[in-house]
């Protein structure tokens, strides 16, 4: 019995604040460096979403396989890949977690179960289909989860994937990452239904809404719908509702959104903020713990970034390797 309200231990608290601290810092790092110009490429932030990857996440294994998003930096940290591998690749650094050849949007880590960024909205629920019906046939109750945005929702293949999971019934969640916006249109203006739980609906399909900034509302509604595909009850469709702390993509001047949004839900809408008020309320971690945590991360992630700098670039001949998978 545990003398605190939440279903986690106090360890376990710990590395759930650690992780979504760790991509908080990993996303406001590469904000900075990516204003000074030291970034290749284009790379959108999962600062203000980290409840929702890492709430998730904490019921998986590396044997459960995830497919993920162009947002997908929170994801990987979720699953487990390595933040300096991570931040090579962005880099474009070689010992990157592609050798610097596919940067921000097609990080993966099988051995992580992460099968990969995307840079194709909508692209990941059809993996993840076949992921869990590999996982059906292996018998090892495991799961697959797919991450789409509001946007990519109305992706035909997102709505062919649920059908699909739905008939075959899969060991599979599709997890709808509701943000408010598809780069600067607005999920009220592009999205007919008002909630996805009544789209999840159409297709034969349960679906809960959950507060994605509340980390304890997603662990429990993601504990009951991973825990019904393991033992065969079938997928589900998870929405979140979330708050991006940053544009659509770094440079983005967000004219788009309402005077004073940005700065509101910054200040009332922090998972991470809540969290903290949380656990210390309930005085399972202090105030001190806390910033202990926060200083270790901010090592780990300058680090990561001081090894990424200083990783040697890709060179021609690697052109020629990793372009087909050797049996
Ligand atoms: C098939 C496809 N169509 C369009 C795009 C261009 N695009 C990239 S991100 C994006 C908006 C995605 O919005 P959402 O799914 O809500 O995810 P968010 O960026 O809010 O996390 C669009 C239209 C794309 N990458 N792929
Ligand atoms: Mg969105």
């Amino acid at each position: 019995m545990s003398n605190h309200p939440f279903p986690l231990n106090k360890s376990e608290l710990e590395r759930a604040y650690r992780t979504m601290r760790t991509i908080r810092e990993f996303e406001d790092r590469l904000h900075v460096d990516f204003s000074r110009g030291d970034i290749p490429g284009f790379v959108h932030l999962y600062a203000g979403e980290e409840a929702a990857a890492v709430g998730i996440m904490a019921h998986l294994g590396d044997g459960d396989r995830i497919a993920s998003t162009h947002r997908g930096h929170g994801h990987c940290i979720a699953k487990g890949v390595d933040v300096v591998s991570m931040m090579k690749e962005i880099y474009g650094k070689k010992g990157g977690a592609c050798n610097g050849k596919g940067g921000s949007m097609h990080i993966a880590d099988l051995s992580k179960g992460m099968m990969g960024a995307n840079g194709i909205l909508g692209a990941g629920a059809p993996l993840v289909c076949g992921a869990a019906l590999a996982a059906k046939f292996r018998k090892k109750n495991e799961v697959a989860i797919s991450f789409v945005g509001d946007g990519a929702s109305n992706q035909g293949t997102f709505l062919e994937s649920l059908n699909l999971a739905a008939i075959w019934n899969l060991p599979a969640l599709f997890v709808v990452e509701n943000n408010g916006y598809a780069e600067s249109t607005s999920r009220d203006y592009a999205v007919a239904v008002d909630s996805f739980v009544d789209r999840a609906a159409g297709f034969g399909l349960p679906g809960i809404t959950v507060d994605g900034t509340d980390f304890f509302a997603v662990y429990e509604a993601a504990g009951e719908v991973i825990r019904r595909a393991r033992e065969g009850g079938g997928p589900s469709l998870l929405e979140c509702k979330m708050v991006r702390f940053h544009g659509h993509f770094e440079g983005d001047a967000q004219t788009y959104r309402a005077p004073g949004e940005l700065e509101s839900i910054r200040d009332t809408q922090d998972c991470l903020k809540k969290f903290a008020a949380q656990v210390m309320e309930a005085g399972v971690l202090t105030a001190a713990e806390i910033q202990a945590i926060d200083k270790e991360v901010l090592a780990l992630i300058e680090d990561a970034v001081v090894q990424a700098k200083a990783a040697p670039m890709p060179t021609a001949a690697d052109l020629l390797s990793d372009v087909y998978v050797t049996y």
